[in-house]
Formats: structure tokens, sequence, C-alpha cells
């Protein structure tokens, strides 16, 4: 059995992309907003497309993801930010409402918003998720955003993916 497969290209090109992050633990978010443009440029995003929101933590995240998904001038809201077991006593409530927040405005706007916040127990794992041992969040965040933004595409245009370059910018 063969069947069909539906999934996005990663091509940023022609999709506008907001960045909602956490100024918390700033040394290591700013790593992952970086990370997350290194993707979006890399994968051919203009800079007028993308803009950045600055929240004062995590806990921030969902109600500013869901006015700038509800603004209707993105096709994908990226959240980012770092909570880190060992530097708050109410981790897993800012954790928690976080990820929960940030799933409601997806699911209240039909835009995805992504959940690129690094949860962790202790500040070394932080740090090796903003790109200096195990990848950059940030990025790979990034790189789902661009990923559904095209799958949705698709399903909205009604294509058929399976005949086109999965990096159609790349000539
Ligand atoms: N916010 C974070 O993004 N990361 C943290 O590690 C953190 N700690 O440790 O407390 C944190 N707290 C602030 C929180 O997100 C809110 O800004 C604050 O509670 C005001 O609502």
């Amino acid at each position: 059995m063969q069947p069909k497969v539906h999934q996005g290209l990663l091509t940023a090109v022609g999709f506008r992309f907001a960045i909602v992050a956490s100024r918390w633990n700033d040394f290591l978010t700013s790593k992952l907003v970086e990370g997350a443009i290194d993707a979006l440029e890399r994968l051919g995003a203009d800079e007028k497309s993308v803009e950045i929101y600055k929240v004062p933590g995590s806990f921030e995240l969902p109600l500013t993801a869901l006015k700038v998904a509800q603004s209707g001038k993105f096709d994908a809201v990226i959240c980012i930010g770092t909570v880190i077991r060992g530097e708050t006593p109410h981790f897993d409530y800012v954790a928690g409402e976080a990820a929960k927040g940030v799933a409601q405005a997806a699911m209240q706007t039909g835009i995805p918003v992504l959940f690129g916040v690094v949860t962790t127990d202790t500040l070394e794992q932080a740090i090796n998720r903003t790109g200096v041992k195990s990848g950059n969040k940030g990025f790979e965040v990034a790189m789902s955003a661009i990923e559904i933004v095209n799958l949705h595409k698709t399903m909205d245009d009604g294509e058929n993916i399976g005949k086109e370059k999965v990096f159609p910018h790349v000539v």
C-alpha cells in the first residue's frame, strides 16, 4: 500500500512570520531568536516579512501570541522562551501555562502558533539547547513553522505537492 502523503515544503518565501519572545533568561532566549531568524533567512524569508514582539516572561507568551495571530498580519507565530526548573519554584505553572496557552492561541485562530520554549531542569541543559551542544531549539521551531505554513497552504490550495521540489527557492 502506498498512501498519499501530505507534507509541507521547506520554503519561507512569500510567508510572514511573527516571533514572540520572552525577555527572561535573555542571554539564552536571544540565541534562540537568532536561531529562528537564521532558519527563516536561510529558507528565503524577506526581512520585511519577519517581526519580533518582546514580552517579559514565558507566562506572557500566550496572550500576545493570540493577539498577534488575530491581527491577520502573519502566516505563523513562533513563541520563544526559556524556563528552567532550578530557577523558579513555579516552573510547572509558567511552563505549563505557556504550553497550554500557545496551543489555545493556535486552536482559537487557526493560525499556526509554535512552541519554542525550552523547558529544562538545569541551566546547563538550557544552554545546550541554544546552539552549544544539541542544536538550537529556535532554529528547529522556525523550521517547523515553515513546514506547517507550507502544509496548510497546500491543503488550502488543494494542490498535489508530491511533484514539487522540496527546496523550490534553491536554484
Ligand atoms: N519566565 C520565564 O520565561 N522563564 C523563567 O525561568 C521564569 N522564572 O524562573 O520564574 C519566568 N518567570 C516569569 C514569568 O514568566 C512571568 O513573566 C511573571 O510571573 C509575571 O507574570
